[in-house]
C-alpha cells in the first residue's frame, strides 16, 4: 500500500539577499534561519518570530510591504524513505508561488503556479541521513512585472500586477483587502511512496435518474512505475454497499467503472431537505493486495441552469432535484489575507454562522482561491451550495504564454479536485471581466491585446465539459448569455449592482428586477471591539489615520456619508457614526432583498456582497475580520428566512408581500396597522392571505389603512405569522420620532445572559451592541423595532451579566441618534 509521510517539520525560513537585500529587514534575518510553520507563509513566520509588527494593527501593513519584494527560502531536510517502495514521490499541495525546488544538488522544478499541486519523482534521491530539501521563492511582483514587460500591459481595477501570474488576486489588494504580498508553502507536502501504481485520478460524475437511481461514473486514471507496467491491475468502486470492478490489464492506464445504486436518498440544498451523504471509496490492488485508494463523499442530486427566454428577457433559475429556487447567498472572499492561517475550524465557525443566518449559497468569488476540501466538505454537510468562480477578477487577463498553460492546467486540475462535492452547483468564467471590457473602457487600451475571453468563452467551457459534464457553466458574472447583449442586462443573466452603493440612495435598488443579482452590497465600519483592536488612533473619528488605512474603497468614506445623508443628520459623533453606518448597511440589504424577493420568479436569487472579511476593515461584509456579527448579520436571518413579509410598492400603491419560499403552502391572515408616533393606532385591517409553496402574494393596501396621512408622525406594521415589516415613509430626520423610553431587565442565562428590553415609547432599530458589554460576547439578534409596551429579549453569551451599569451605552435606537432637534419639538410643531 502507498505510504505517505507529511513534511511539516524542521522548516526554516530564509531571507534570500542574492538579489537584493531590503533594507528594512531586520538583521536577525541574516542569521541562521527562523524555524518556519509549513503549511505556513513568510508573513506568518515571521510574526510569530517577532520580527514584523502585525500588519492587521494600525497602518502596519505599510511598514512590511517589503517583505513582499523579496525573496525567500524555506528549507528542511528530506526524511529517509520507510523502505521497501519502488518510487518516492515529493507532493506539494500548493505553493505561493513562483519557486524552484531543491534536493541536494538537484532542481526537482520550478513553479508558477498558487492553484496548482506539484509531484516530484525523488525515487533514489533520499539517503538514511537526510538531504537538504529547498524551496526557493521568487517576490510574485518580480515573475508578474517580467510577464507583463514581455506581454504588454493590460487594464486593471487596481494598480498592482496580479493579472499577470497565477496567485490569488486579493493578496495584492482589494478594495476591503491590504497588500499582503506573500509567499510560502501553502498547502500541504508529503514524501509518497509506492510501488507497482498509484491512482493519478479519481473524477467521479453523479448523476441521479428519474426512477432515484443514483450512479456514480468514476473516470480513474492511473500511473504505473516502470516495473509495475506489465502487471494486472484490479479497480474497485464501492458506494453504499453496491461494488463494481474493473481488470487493467498491462498497458491500459485508465478505465471506467460505474456503481449503480437504487432509491437513494437525495441531497438537498437546506431548507429543502436532506444532506444525505454516501461513502464513495476507489481501490486499485494489483496481484499482492491493495496499492492505492481514495475515498470522498458523494450526494445525490440533479443541478440545472434554467436560462430560458420569457417575456422580461432570458432567466437564470437554478433548478435542484427538479425544485425552482430562490437562491438566498452570500459573497465569499478568502476568510484571512494569508489561507494557509484558516484551517477547518475556522472554515466551519463561518459556513455555521452563514447557515445560520439561513444563507443556503455561497458564492467563491474569483479574486481569492480554489478553497481546502474542508470548505466543501462543510458546505456539502450544511447543504449550502457553492458557486465556485475561475479565478480571474477585475482585470484583463493575457492569453498568451507563459498564463495560457497554467490556466488551463489549473481549471481542470481544480475541477477535478472539487467535482466529487455535491454543494458545488455552478462553474463561473470569471468576477466582473466581461463587463469590464464593455464598460470600462479596457478596449482602446488593449488596442486588439487579448484579455481574457478566449478564457471564459471557450478555454473553461471546453474544460468543464471534458471534465464535470453534470454541471453548468456559465461565463462570468455579470453576464447576460450572449456576445449582443451588455453583460449587466438586468433582463438576462446575472446582474452586479453597483450604482446604488457608489452613487445613489439605497431606494435606487427597487428601480430594477434583474433576473439575478449575484453581487450588490453596502459598506459598515467592523464591530466597535473590532476596532479599537486593530486602531489605536485616540480619539477614533471616522476619518482619523487608523480608520482611514482601514477603508481601502475607493472615497468608500465618502460614500458612507452620502448614503448617511440621504436619511440622516450628520452623525454628532463616532459612535452615532458607527451606529448609524451600520443601520444603513443594514437596511440598505433588506431594501434590495426585500424588493428582489417580492418579485419572485422573475428574480431567482440575491447575493449578498460580501459574508465575510480577511482583516479588520471597514467592508461590505456582515461578519468582520475578527469574525463579529454586524448588525447585517442578524438582518440577513430576517431577509432569508423561507417565509418574509415585507410592504412594497406597485404602480404607485402600497401593497403587503408575503414571500414563502417553503415547500409547503402558507394560509394565514396579516394584520395592518397604521400607528401614530406615540403608539396610539389610528386604523387597522386583518387581511386573509393564501401563498402556494414557492410563490409571493401581494395583498393591495387600501387606502383607510395604507396612506399616510401625516408621514412624518405616522408608519405602518404588517404582522403575520410572527414575522412584522414595519414601513416608514419619510427621511429618519424629518420623523417625530419621541424621546425613547425603555426599561431593562437582566437574568442570568446558560453561558451568558438574557437581556430583556421593554419599550415605553416607540423604538426604531433598537441594537444591543453586546462587544461593548464584553469584546468575546455575541448576541442572537440584531435590529428591532418596537411599539410602546412590547419587550424583546436577547440572549448574550460570553457576558455574564455582571456590571449591568454598562448595559446602557450597549443600547443604542434611532429615535436618538436620528434627532436633528429634540424629537419633542418636532412633535409639537406638527401638532
Ligand atoms: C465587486 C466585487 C469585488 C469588489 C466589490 C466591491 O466588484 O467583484 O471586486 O470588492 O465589488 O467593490
Amino acid at each position: 500500500m502507498k505510504a505517505s509521510t507529511p513534511l511539516t517539520r524542521s522548516w526554516t525560513l530564509h531571507l534570500d539577499a542574492s538579489r537584493t537585500r531590503p533594507p528594512q529587514a531586520p538583521e536577525a534575518l541574516a542569521g541562521p534561519g527562523v524555524p518556519a510553520t509549513v503549511p505556513g507563509c513568510v508573513h506568518t513566520d515571521l510574526l510569530a518570530a517577532g520580527l514584523i509588527p502585525d500588519p492587521f494593527l494600525d497602518r502596519n501593513e505599510t511598514r512590511v510591504a517589503w517583505v513582499g519584494r523579496a525573496d525567500w527560502r524555506y528549507d528542511t531536510e528530506l526524511p529517509a524513505p520507510s523502505g521497501g517502495h519502488e518510487r518516492a514521490d515529493l507532493v506539494f499541495d500548493g505553493l505561493d508561488t513562483v519557486a524552484e525546488i531543491r534536493l541536494g544538488d538537484t532542481v526537482l522544478g520550478t513553479t508558477r503556479n498558487m492553484h496548482r499541486a506539484y509531484r516530484f519523482d525523488v525515487t533514489g534521491q533520499a539517503d538514511a541521513a537526510g538531504v537538504p530539501l529547498s524551496v526557493a521563492f521568487t517576490s510574485a511582483y518580480e515573475e508578474a512585472e517580467a510577464v507583463r514587460a514581455a506581454l504588454g500591459p493590460r487594464p486593471n481595477a487596481y494598480p498592482e500586477p496580479f493579472n499577470f501570474v497565477r496567485k490569488m488576486a486579493c493578496s495584492f489588494g482589494w478594495d476591503w483587502g491590504p497588500t499582503l504580498v506573500t509567499a510560502g508553502i501553502w498547502r500541504e507536502v508529503r514524501l509518497e511512496e509506492w510501488s507497482t501504481a498509484r491512482l493519478a485520478e479519481v473524477r467521479p460524475e453523479v448523476t441521479v435518474g428519474d426512477g432515484g437511481t443514483g450512479r456514480v461514473r468514476a473516470h480513474v486514471v492511473v500511473e504505473r512505475t516502470a516495473g509495475g507496467r506489465e502487471r494486472p491491475l484490479r479497480l474497485t468502486v464501492a458506494v453504499a454497499g453496491r461494488t463494481a470492478e474493473a481488470e487493467l490489464p498491462p498497458g491500459t492506464d485508465s478505465a471506467v467503472v460505474e456503481v449503480e445504486v437504487p432509491d437513494v436518498e437525495l441531497w438537498w440544498p437546506r431548507g429543502h431537505g436532506g444532506q444525505h451523504l454516501y461513502a464513495c471509496a476507489v481501490e486499485l490492488a494489483g496481484g499482492d493486495g491493495p496499492l492505492d485508494r481514495w475515498e470522498r463523499r458523494v450526494g445525490f442530486r440533479t443541478v440545472e441552469l434554467d436560462t430560458a427566454a420569457d417575456e422580461h428577457g432570458s432567466a437564470f433559475t437554478l433548478v435542484v432535484n427538479g425544485v425552482r429556487l430562490f437562491v438566498r447567498g452570500v459573497n465569499w472572499i478568502p476568510d484571512d489575507v494569508f489561507p494557509s492561517r484558516i484551517g477547518a475550524a475556522r472554515y466551519r465557525r463561518r459556513l455555521e454562522q452563514a447557515a445560520a443566518a439561513g444563507v443556503d449559497l455561497v458564492r467563491v468569488w474569483g479574486g481569492g482561491i480554489y478553497e481546502d476540501a474542508a470548505f466543501y466538505d462543510v458546505c456539502d454537510e450544511l447543504g449550502l451550495m457553492v458557486w465556485q468562480d475561475f479565478l480571474f477578477a477585475c482585470a484583463a487577463y493575457p492569453e498568451e504564454e507563459p498564463l495560457r498553460s497554467e490556466v488551463a492546467a489549473e481549471a481542470r486540475e481544480n475541477v477535478v479536485r472539487l467535482m466529487p462535492h455535491a454543494s458545488l452547483v455552478l462553474w463561473n468564467g470569471n468576477n466582473e471581466n466581461l463587463w469590464g471590457f464593455r464598460d470600462w473602457g479596457w478596449a482602446p487600451e488593449l488596442d486588439g491585446a487579448s484579455w481574457g475571453e478566449g478564457y471564459y468563452l471557450d478555454l473553461l467551457p471546453r474544460v468543464v465539459a471534458e471534465t464535470d459534464p453534470t454541471r453548468p457553466y456559465w461565463a462570468g458574472s455579470p453576464w447576460s448569455g450572449s456576445r449582443e447583449l451588455h453583460p449587466n442586462d438586468p433582463g438576462h443573466g446575472t446582474a452586479h449592482s453597483w450604482e446604488v452603493w457608489n452613487r445613489l440612495d439605497y431606494t435606487a435598488y427597487r428601480d430594477d428586477v434583474p433576473r439575478f443579482v449575484a453581487e450588490f452590497g453596502w459598506q459598515a465600519p467592523p464591530a466597535y471591539a473590532t476596532v479599537v483592536r486593530s486602531v489605536t488612533d485616540r480619539p477614533l473619528t471616522p476619518d482619523s489615520p487608523g480608520m482611514l488605512h482601514h477603508q481601502k474603497a475607493e472615497d468608500g468614506n465618502g460614500k458612507l456619508e452620502r448614503g448617511l445623508a440621504h436619511h440622516f443628520p450628520v452623525p454628532a459623533d463616532f459612535d452615532t457614526w458607527h451606529y448609524l453606518t451600520q443601520v444603513n448597511q443594514a437596511r440598505a440589504v433588506a431594501t434590495g432583498v426585500e424588493h428582489w424577493r417580492s418579485h419572485w420568479p422573475r428574480c431567482a436569487g440575491t447575493i449578498v456582497w460580501q459574508l465575510n472579511d480577511c482583516w479588520p476593515v471597514t467592508s461590505w461584509a456582515a461578519i468582520d475580520g475578527d469574525e463579529r456579527e454586524k448588525p447585517l448579520y442578524h438582518e440577513l436571518k430576517r431577509l432569508y428566512a423561507d417565509r418574509l413579509v415585507t410592504v412594497q410598492e406597485r404602480a404607485g400603491r402600497l401593497v403587503a408581500a408575503l414571500v414563502n419560499q417553503a415547500a409547503e403552502p402558507w394560509n394565514g391572515t396579516a394584520l395592518v396597522r397604521r400607528f401614530d408616533v406615540s403608539g396610539a393606532e389610528l386604523a387597522q385591517l386583518q387581511l386573509p392571505f393564501e401563498a402556494g409553496a414557492r410563490s409571493v402574494v401581494l395583498l393591495d393596501l387600501p387606502e383607510r389603512v395604507g396612506r399616510l396621512a401625516a408621514p412624518e408622525r405616522e408608519f405602518l406594521v404588517v404582522d403575520a405569522d410572527g414575522l412584522r415589516a414595519t414601513h416608514f415613509a419619510v427621511r429618519d430626520d424629518e420623523f417625530a420620532y419621541p424621546v425613547p423610553e425603555m426599561s431593562t431587565r437582566v437574568e442570568p442565562a446558560a453561558g451568558g445572559a438574557r437581556v430583556t428590553v421593554t419599550a415605553h415609547s416607540l423604538l426604531r432599530d433598537l441594537l444591543l451592541r453586546p462587544d461593548r458589554l464584553h469584546p468575546d460576547a455575541r448576541a442572537d439578534r440584531g435590529l428591532v423595532t418596537l411599539l410602546p409596551g412590547e419587550s424583546a429579549t436577547v440572549t448574550v453569551t460570553g457576558w455574564d451579566g455582571s456590571a449591568a451599569e454598562a448595559l446602557p451605552s450597549a443600547l443604542a435606537c434611532v429615535n436618538t441618534a436620528a434627532a436633528r432637534r429634540p424629537a419633542t419639538e418636532v412633535g409639537e410643531q406638527a401638532r
